[in-house]
């Protein structure tokens, strides 16, 4: 007997390209690209690329990403004098760096930080420009808006590494370089700065919660795919009309562990588990140097670190 599979055994049906709705808001005249089809793309997920709704809060997003995108390229081709062998000798090790402490909160000189301070601000603008978007097509769409602010959850931590971390400490020293390798070493030497963040709590929940949200998401993908012969892949429908899959999967885990979640309830735990990955770390990010100069010394004087 034919049988459901799931792994590479998808039929890919192709007709006209889906162009999603039209409706009073005109959607389909900020639409680009008439839609195509993509084999490769269809053995992951959907076969069909584009179109994309761009519209103007999309449009705004992409020229200031651009602006952030070439003001980093061309400080780092200018500290390599044009040489396009030393560009890709030395890529992952070049940075555009924000203002030495002696400016603190002031502008500087363009190769003396000002760039920084220049290319951050477009990707400021790209970055919430991009957040309005992801609201607006949510709206428009008569979605939910929990896309966005999950995705807010992330800007708060960038937000807290590139605004208001520094704006605290009263110097754009602190903020994030734009390199490859410097960005790492940053967060190497941020943590030393502050005397290990290991010793952070907001970062030991921050890592529980990433690590939290990995496992629950591996758990939650294998236990769709295992009952996914009985229907189970059409998660919605079983939360409003239970069949044997989400019985199978409840019952599986129940067995296994002693409780269940729900087939909608899963959806709300892997999204307060992911959300809190960024949220506490943020706060674990504006604590260190504006509230707490040493964790490691803090951990002792609360005894969860051995006393010297
Ligand atoms: C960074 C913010 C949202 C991003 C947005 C995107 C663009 C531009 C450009 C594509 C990811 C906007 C930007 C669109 C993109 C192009 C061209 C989200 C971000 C909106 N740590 N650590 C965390 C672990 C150590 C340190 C989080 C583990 C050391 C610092 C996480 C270990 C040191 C910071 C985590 C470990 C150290 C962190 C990040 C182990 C020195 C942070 C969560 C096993 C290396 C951040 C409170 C995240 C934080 C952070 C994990 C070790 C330093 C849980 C597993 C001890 C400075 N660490 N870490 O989702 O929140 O990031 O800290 O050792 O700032 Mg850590």
């Amino acid at each position: 007997m034919a049988e459901y599979q799931n792994i590479f055994t998808q039929v890919q049906v192709e007709g006209p390209p889906d162009m999603g709705l039209d409706n009073a808001n005109n959607l389909a005249a900020s639409r680009t690209g008439a839609g195509g089809y993509w084999k490769l793309l269809g053995w992951f997920g959907n076969a069909q690329i584009g179109p994309v709704f761009l519209g103007h809060w999309g449009l705004i997003s992409v020229i200031s990403f651009s602006l952030w995108f070439f003001l980093v390229g061309i400080s780092f081709w200018i500290q390599v004098d044009f040489s396009p062998a030393l560009f890709f000798r030395d890529l992952f090790y070049l940075s555009l760096e924000p203002p030495g402490p002696e400016y603190g909160l002031g502008f500087a000189p363009l190769m003396e930080g000002g760039l920084w301070l220049i290319a951050s601000f477009f990707l400021l603008i790209s970055v919430i420009t991009w957040w309005i978007r992801t609201y607006v097509r949510a709206e428009e769409l008569g979605m939910g808006k929990q896309v966005c602010w999950a995705f807010a959850s992330a800007i708060w931590l960038f937000l807290t590494l590139g605004l208001f971390q520094p704006m605290l400490m009263g110097t754009w020293s602190e903020a994030v370089p734009y390199g490859i390798f410097p960005h790492l070493d940053w967060t190497n030497n941020f943590s030393i700065k502050y005397g290990n963040l290991y010793y952070n709590p907001f970062h030991a929940l921050s890592i529980a919660f990433l690590y939290g949200a990995a496992l629950l998401f591996a758990m939650h993908g294998a236990t769709i795919l295992a009952v996914s012969r009985f229907g189970g892949d059409r998660e919605l429908e079983q939360i409003v009309d239970r069949g044997t899959a989400a019985e199978r999967a409840a019952l599986f885990w129940r067995w296994t562990m002693g409780f269940n979640a729900t087939m909608e309830g899963i959806h709300r735990w892997a999204w307060w588990m992911a959300v809190m990955v960024t949220l506490t770390g943020g706060i674990g990010i504006v604590l260190s140097g504006p509230v707490v100069d040493n964790w490691y010394v803090w951990a002792q004087e609360h005894n969860f670190a051995p006393a010297d």
